[in-house]
């Protein structure tokens, strides 16, 4: 596994039930630009960049050292960033949320792995290159958050490495 660059992050699974639910809401909704595909639908927790292979064993002993309660999730919130990034978000970002981030992102730091100093925006992206449609249904999507993964992206496409349990 040496050698060989991936493109990690760390990031909540939308779980598929949810993301059916999103992707049709999302089709009603006729968003523009590109859609996010429903199996790839996640919140970034913390973004790695390019790294080779040799940095997942460290990574999953910081992921396997975190210990932290699970937690309810609730999307209610659609909003579009000005570089055209559709997305949901927590109206109130629960607090076992931001501990997670916390801890995760700062163990990070603590192994060299360079984080960003500007606060977390937690966001599930839909669509990028895209708009506010006029006209949109209320947004709920929730659910119980019971474990975090880690992620490489390849063509657009997120393949889920491993995944760590939070304590019910
Ligand atoms: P985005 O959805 O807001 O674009 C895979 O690309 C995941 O990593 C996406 O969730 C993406 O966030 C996030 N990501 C990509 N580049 C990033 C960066 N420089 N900082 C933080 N997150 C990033």
């Amino acid at each position: 596994q040496h050698g060989r660059a991936l493109r990690l992050f760390f990031a909540l699974p939308c779980p598929p039930p949810i993301a059916r639910q999103i992707a049709a809401w999302r089709q009603a909704l006729a968003a523009d630009g590109k859609l996010v595909a429903p199996a790839n639908l996640h919140l970034t927790l913390a973004f790695l960049g390019s790294l080779d292979a040799h940095h997942l064993t460290p990574l999953g002993e910081i992921a396997a050292s975190i210990q932290l309660p699970a937690f309810d999730l609730q999307l209610d919130r659609l909003a579009c960033w000005s570089q055209g990034l559709l997305h949901l978000a927590p109206s109130q970002p629960p607090q076992p949320l931001l501990e997670l981030v916390e801890q995760l992102q700062s163990r990070l730091r603590q192994h060299g792995y360079q984080q960003p100093g500007h606060a977390f925006r937690p966001h599930l992206t839909l669509a990028r290159h895209s708009h506010l449609p006029a006209i949109s249904p209320l947004a709920n999507f929730a659910w119980t958050v019971e474990r975090f993964a880690l992620y490489a992206s390849a063509d657009g496409h997120y393949r889920e490495l491993h995944s760590w349990p939070l304590e019910n």
